[in-house]
Order: C-alpha cells, then structure tokens, then sequence
C-alpha cells in the first residue's frame, strides 16, 4: 500500500447513521485511552483524523473512516471504524448501558465487519475486562485479532515477558490463540504489518451482499 487517503464519513451511536456498508471493514476496540484514535491516525498516516485525548473517554460515536489505497496496479478502499472504550471509572451506570448496547449492536450486525481489532495496553497485566471482551467475541464468533499499543513505552524485554504472560492467561481458555500484533502510535512500530494484514483480508472481500 504504497499512499493512503482517507476521510471521516460519520460519526454515529445508531445503525441508521452509520455508512451503508458497501466496503470491506475493521474495528478498534478497547479500554479508554488504550490507543484507539491515536492508531486509526497512525495507520493512515493523518495525525488530526480522529480525535486523541489524554483524558479517558474522548470517543462517544462509532467514528467511521473510508480509507483508499492507491497502489501502482489498483485502488483499493475499506473502511476503519474507531469505537467507544470501555473500562473508564467515571461512566454512569446509565452509560454503560448506552455504551454495551451500541457496541453489541454494531460488532453483531454489522455486515461488512472482518476483523475486530482488540487494542490491548503492552505495560499492563491482562484486565478482566479485556479477556472478557475477548471472550465474548469468541463466543459470538466475531474474528479478531489482538493489538498491543504503546510498545514505546516499554524496553523490548519487558513488551516480550507481558506479551508472554497474555499468551499464557488465554491459553487458560482458548485452545488457538488469535494473531498478534505489537504497536506504537509514536514510533509507527507494527504499521506496515497491519496494513499488510487489512490488504490480505481485502483481497477476500466478495462486495456488500446488499
Ligand atoms: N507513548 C504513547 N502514547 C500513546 C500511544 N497511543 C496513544 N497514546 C496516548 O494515549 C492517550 C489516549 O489515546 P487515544 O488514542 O485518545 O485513546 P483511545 O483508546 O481512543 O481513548 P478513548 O477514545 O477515550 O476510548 C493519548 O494521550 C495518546 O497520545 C502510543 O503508542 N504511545
Ligand atoms: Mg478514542
């Protein structure tokens, strides 16, 4: 993928105001102030495209993004989708309801959804709330893959041993364990690996079915 565009379609809680679906597309999910925003913009090389904030809880919408591709033999396009997070202590009650419905609603029935990715934070521990993430995408059969964000942050030994330490605590639960990728908004580590993944699952696409 040799230049990437992209634009902001819309910003939206309800399927009614989300994009037809008529491109290939993927989702970032996770924690609040795991990283989500800052990759969508790092993956397509815009710093401004989606809103970053140091304060947890900056995304509210489903923010949907049409990348496109131009390569020297084709044009290629999908579409990022940049979710709410989870996790943050200050919600309300009433929020997480607000938010658990949205999110259901959009991992389940949105047809053009490939792949989710699970935006993991490589300086922690693994969190409950991940893993039962995790776990609910695997019940539900949603294919995803895991993101680890913030690899800047840490020195490679220690990304490897809390890497490891995730492997072994799924392992607990998961007979397979899912694709891996290790990222930084800051330095762009794992960036060409992701875009060489969305291209591979691109390539699969067979159109909207509507
Ligand atoms: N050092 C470093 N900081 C990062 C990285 N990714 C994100 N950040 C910082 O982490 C904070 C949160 O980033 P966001 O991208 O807004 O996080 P988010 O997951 O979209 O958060 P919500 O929208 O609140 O759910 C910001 O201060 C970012 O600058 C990274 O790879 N390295
Ligand atoms: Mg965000």
């Amino acid at each position: 993928m040799d230049t990437l565009r992209a634009e902001h379609l819309g910003s939206g809680r309800e399927a009614k105001h989300w994009p037809k679906p008529t491109l290939p597309e993927y989702a970032f999910i996770g924690r609040s102030n795991v990283g989500k925003s800052s990759l969508v913009n790092m993956l397509v090389g815009i710093n401004k495209l989606a809103r970053v904030s140091g304060t947890p809880g900056k995304t509210r919408n489903v923010e949907h993004f049409k990348v496109k591709a131009v390569m020297p033999s084709a044009v290629e396009a999908w579409m990022l989708a940049d979710l709410p997070g989870y996790g943050f202590a200050k919600t309300s009650q009433a929020e997480r309801a607000t938010w658990k419905k949205m999110i259901d609603t959009y991992l389940l029935e949105r047809e053009n959804l490939q792949c989710v990715f699970v935006l993991i934070d490589v300086r922690l521990e693994p969190q409950k709330n991940d893993l039962d993430m995790i776990q609910w995408l695997g019940e539900n059969g949603i294919a995803f893959v895991l993101v680890f964000t913030k690899a800047d942050k840490l020195k490679q030994p220690a990304i490897v041993s809390n890497v490891a330490l995730f492997k072994r605590t799924m392992k607990k639960t998961w007979d397979t364990l899912p694709t891996m990728f290790i990222t930084s908004a800051e330095s762009r580590k794992g960036r060409e690996d992701l875009l060489e993944f969305i291209e591979g699952v691109n390539a699969t696409w067979a159109g909207a079915s509507s």
